[in-house]
């Protein structure tokens, strides 16, 4: 199936999605259960808003496979697996902050971000209504608008982070980001991979980078980046994955992320 026709089954399936994630949130949000600390909830309305998603993608194109923060892999027989998060920025959503979105990735291969190839993606605010889409190789846009990233200094970036559901972890993180925000204009924590990549893709923020992705966090909006300009990586040249993702135009991203890797000990770019 050509791109544009899988980009538009991902925008039309997360545009219902997030308008039913929007009726839940106005009707008041419950968690239903906590993963991998407490501080990582997963709402009835996560739950709710995959099982639809499932169900519309299982009818559009019942052969391909499906990856879902909330429900889990099924392999299909396409060769194209949907990569899923029904709701991300869980805490934002839960909290009633108006920045969270229903992420729809189409990828050809495993679902392994270090060897899948994105070939579409959607990425959708439904608290402002915004609409993010990309295919490989046919641009980024923001509704009709194409998106094209510039070059920022080091010293002028405004550069997006985000921090783990593992108090450990966040300490880790708290010390790199003490290393580099006097190296850059300022940070910003807005709490959504997808839509921080989408604000890189848009000039909304310079770059971003993040340890402890899950797939679902950025397959949509690591495409949507890339096809704006951006260089999307892991450290040290490896391609972006649950270690770490960096995402920002080509030569700020070089900076950054040698700014990055002489901050981070051996130990935690293994990590
Ligand atoms: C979230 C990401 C965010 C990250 C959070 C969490 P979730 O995804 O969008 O960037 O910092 O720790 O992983 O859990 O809301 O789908």
């Amino acid at each position: 199936m050509p791109t544009d026709e899988l980009m538009t089954i991902a925008r039309s399936v997360a545009l219902a999605a997030g308008s039913l994630a929007a009726r839940r949130r106005a009707e008041g949000v419950e968690i239903a259960a906590s993963k991998s600390s407490p501080e990582d909830v997963v709402t009835h309305a996560d739950r709710e808003t995959e099982a639809l998603i499932r169900s519309m993608l299982a009818e559009a194109r019942p052969s391909d496979g499906f990856f879902g923060e909330e429900s889990g892999a099924d392999v299909g027989s396409s060769g194209l697996t949907w990569v899923v998060d029904p709701i991300d920025g869980t805490v934002n959503y839960l909290y009633g902050i108006p920045h969270y979105a229903v992420s729809i990735a189409a990828v050809e291969g495993e679902p392994d971000p270090s060897t899948w190839r994105a070939l579409a993606g959607a990425v959708v605010n439904p608290a402002n209504d915004e609409v993010f889409t990309a295919t490989s190789g046919g641009g980024a846009f923001l509704g009709n608008r194409r998106l094209q990233v510039t070059e920022a200094e080091l010293s002028l970036a405004l550069v997006a982070t985000g921090f783990s559901y593992s108090a450990d972890q966040r300490r880790e993180q708290a010390r790199i980001l003490t290393g580099l925000i006097s190296q850059v204009r300022d940070i910003r924590r807005m709490g959504t991979a997808s839509l921080d990549l989408c604000a890189v893709a848009c000039g909304r923020a310079n770059a971003y980078f993040e340890k402890g992705l899950s797939p679902w966090d950025h397959a949509a909006g690591a495409l949507i980046a890339s096809e704006a300009g951006a260089r999307v990586t892991g450290l040290g040249g490896a391609p972006a994955n649950k270690n770490f993702l960096l995402a920002a135009p080509p030569l700020l991203a070089e900076r950054l992320e040698t700014t990055l890797a002489n901050l981070y000990t051996r130990e935690e770019k293994l990590a």
